[in-house]
């Protein structure tokens, strides 16, 4: 190991010993306590129970012996209730006290089993039947060498007839002993029983050695860490660190406790370099980690418990299942920022759900990277808006920086061959930094923005180094065929990469490209809504009095054609005097980004438009525009779109939209509202039964407004129903499954 290595390495297990709540799976023989000739030999030791009692009297710790052994025996060594105790592989358990037995099943055919294997020992000196309640076990270490082999096949004769017999039990190869307990138990079963003691956000630790703790090791999740004791044989393993044997267990939980208890002990307390395992390890096909900028509906909540889970958005629902399905995790950036001179802060938040990893940002990342590489250079230039690009060296540097963090932090929660997902442009270079780092499973990128064409793209100075850095993903996908396609020119153009429809092959590697459009939970915009929020749009639309409501929902930014499409309305008034007291176009923009100044401007123009048209067309009980600068509830932005009699839904660029989505499913089927949709926004290539508009052309906007407006029911609902069965179709969720599928099929 290289200096810098040991001392993140040194920091790594520093992390784990302070993490609070901390819980330590431990399993006994072997790992705490030698192994002895003879089961009845092997006792813990007064210095074992004494280091165990320690560490369960130290608060925001957890210890639990995880062991094979009769619960009565682990109670008289262990007597101390704060210490948890999982005797006979998780059948039995003691959580603040009492015992409880995991399992009931009829004790008859088990213990004729035992009598038969009890003869079957009498007849091989060293063989030894040990019984406990739920569980038989045969071990063959002091029978000698040459014998052992006719041991095991008359006594696996007379176990294979039991489990025939008995398909609620399973054999088990320990070193050198067969074990015969119910299938259904496990000592994984200890380990969410273990995180849910511990409480939310708990790291565990497992340490075992024997082929029952990789059960254990195998229910881990990417944060917790798992210490095998190394065997004699070799024996794959899911461990992700070995130790040599007992005395280096101890030396762990000791330095465990010294850390915690504020000895403040030197790093070199660690007993050694933890070492990955000597034997082949075995990694999770299943672990996925999803980062993206952001984490999803996080809000900072000051004071004890730091960051909380809030209301679960769009982009969590579809993902939360593929993460619980595969044990995964989603890593972001807490939304906070730390003063520069400061050192970041990182965890894990697990609500019962999913687990999510945060890290905060510091200053000049927020500064640099967020607000200026990324909202300031790509946002602009992947919407071709070229006049709004800032391009800086300062900006590009801070990119690059902050996915070399973000990437260490990844790895800690992910083994080198886990999946990767990660999302939009603020993590372009995310697959290059991971490649570099080491990671070789599979790791997809989906863009939610647009790609531009070559000529756009070519303005970045750095646009070769992104497009080679974007070539170490295994799956990039885009919203639509026609983002794919510039993607495909500016590589052809840019890169000596050979390109095929779907597949770029570069530096010897194969990128697959696909269109993969992102859906909405329909479902969820057509839950009947609680009383007071149908009172409060009821209200909102007797303020309307008469007129019928075109409704504009939008992030409040430049992208979305808000003064375009107040303009347009303005024209509607003009070119259309009839509409005039008889429309209103109700504009709600949910702040965003409101510390950079384009948007800040953008919404001074909105408001000085808005002025305007209600200045000119306005009446005492008719005002034309209202414009409402705050966030909704999915609730009531769903009674505000059936409310609605066009979604005005005019991007000037968009990678999809969902609000046009929205709208759609939140209609009522026997009278819905039109989609007047912008031509420019992803969602327009699927929905072809919309009115389509071009939202640089505010005449012909005025006039698609005017059409979509005068509408009749039978068409409105032959639309709409097309509409809504393409909504259903192309989902959240089948978007989500697709994308991990197509990332899984790359491999
Ligand atoms: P956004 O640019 O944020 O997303 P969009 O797809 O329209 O754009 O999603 C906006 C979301 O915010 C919608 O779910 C909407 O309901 C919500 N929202 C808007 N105004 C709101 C308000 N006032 N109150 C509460 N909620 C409000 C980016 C890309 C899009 C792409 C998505 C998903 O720019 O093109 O569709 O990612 O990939």
């Amino acid at each position: 190991m290289t200096q810098d290595a040991r001392m993140d390495h040194v920091e790594h297990w520093m992390a784990i010993a302070r993490h609070t709540p901390l819980g330590i799976l431990c399993d006994l023989d072997g790992t705490l306590v030698p192994f002895a000739s003879a089961p009845e030999e092997a006792r813990p030791d007064h210095d074992a129970v004494s280091l165990i009692e320690d560490l369960a009297a130290l608060p925001g710790v957890v210890v639990a012996i995880v062991s094979g052994r009769p619960a009565e025996w682990l109670e008289r060594f262990f007597p101390t209730p704060s210490i948890r105790l999982v005797a006979e592989h998780g059948a039995m358990r003691r959580g603040a006290g009492a015992w409880e037995n995991v399992l009931n099943l009829d004790p008859t055919p088990l213990a004729a089993l035992a009598e038969e294997l009890v003869t079957l020992a009498a007849r091989h000196p060293g063989s030894v039947i040990e019984r406990k309640g739920t569980t038989v076990a045969l071990h063959y270490r002091n029978v000698r060498r040459g014998r052992r082999g006719e041991l095991i096949v008359e006594a696996y004769g007379i176990i294979d007839r039991f489990l025939t017999r008995q398909p609620a039990y399973e054999r088990l190869e320990g070193i050198l002993v067969t074990e015969i307990r119910p299938a259904s138990v496990k000592k994984s079963s200890a380990v969410p029983w273990m995180r849910e003691i511990a409480g939310p956000g708990a790291r565990l630790i497992a340490i075992g050695d024997d082929v029952t703790d990789e059960h254990m090791f195998q229910a881990l999740a990417p944060q917790d860490e798992s210490i095998v004791v190394r065997v004699t044989e070799t024996r794959r393993t899911f461990a992700r660190w070995e130790l040599e044997n007992p005395n280096e267990v101890r030396a762990v939980l000791r330095y465990i406790h010294a850390m915690r208890a504020g000895h403040s002990p030197p790093s070199t307390t660690l007993p050694r370099e933890i070492a990955p395992p000597r034997s082949p390890q075995i990694t999770f096909d299943h672990e996925l980690l999803v980062v993206s900028n952001r984490l999803p509906d996080f809000r900072q909540v000051e004071g004890e418990e730091g960051l909380r889970r809030k209301n679960v958005g769009g982009l969590v629902s579809a993902l939360e299942p593929a993460l619980r399905a595969r044990g995964g995790m989603w890593l972001g950036w807490s939304g906070r920022t730390v003063p520069d001179a400061e050192s970041v802060a990182n965890g894990v938040i697990d609500d019962g759900t999913a687990q999510f990893a945060w890290l905060d940002y510091k200053e000049a990342w927020y500064q640099n990277y967020y607000s200026g590489f990324c909202n300031g250079t790509l946002w602009p230039l992947f919407h071709s808006f070229p006049s709004r690009v800032s391009l800086s060296d300062k900006g590009w540097n801070a990119y690059r920086e902050v996915h070399e963090v973000i990437a260490d932090v990844a790895s800690e929660h992910v083994g080198r061959r886990g999946m990767i997902w990660a999302h939009d442009y603020h993590l372009l270079l995310f697959a290059h930094v991971m490649r570099q780092k080491g990671h070789n499973g599979p790791i997809g990128h989906f863009l939610h923005i647009p790609f531009p064409s070559p000529d756009i793209f070519s303005m970045l100075p750095w646009a070769g180094e992104v497009l080679d850095a974007l070539l170490d993903f295994d799956l990039l996908g885009f919203h639509t065929q026609g983002f794919v396609a510039n993607f495909l020119a500016c590589v052809s153009s840019l890169l000596p990469a050979r390109v095929t429809d779907d597949v770029i092959s570069h530096r010897g590697r194969f990128t697959h490209v696909t269109a993969m459009p992102i859906g909405i939970l329909p479902a969820t915009f057509q839950e009947p809504p609680e009383p007071a929020i149908v009172e409060e749009i009821e209200g909102l639309m007797r303020s309307l009095g008469e007129s019928r409501l075109v409704l504009g929902v939008d992030r409040l930014d430049y992208t979305k054609g808000i003064p375009e499409r107040l303009l347009a309305f303005g024209r509607l008034l003009e070119m259309f005097p009839d509409w005039r007291g008889k429309v209103s176009l109700i504009q709600i923009s949910v702040p965003s980004r409101a510390d950079v100044p384009l948007y800040a401007e953008q919404r001074a123009t909105i408001e000085s438009i808005v002025g305007r048209v209600n200045g000119e067309f306005g009446e005492a009980a008719w005002v034309p525009i209202r414009y409402l600068y705050r966030s909704y509830s999915k609730a009531q932005l769903s009674q505000l779109y059936r409310a609605a009699s066009v979604g005005y839904v005019t991007p000037l660029r968009d990678g999809m939209n969902l609000v046009a989505k929205e709208y759609v499913a939140a209609q009522d089927p026997e009278s819905p509202g039109v989609l007047l949709l912008s031509q420019f926004a992803g969602a327009a290539v699927e929905m072809r039964e919309a009115i389509l508009t071009n939202p640089h052309h505010t005449d012909g906007m005025a006039r698609d407004l005017d059409r979509s407006l005068r509408i009749d029911l039978k068409e409105r609902k032959a639309r709409h129903a097309k509409l809504l069965a393409s909504v259903q179709r192309s989902n959240a969720v089948t978007w989500a499954e697709g994308f991990l599928d197509a990332l899984s099929a790359c491999r």
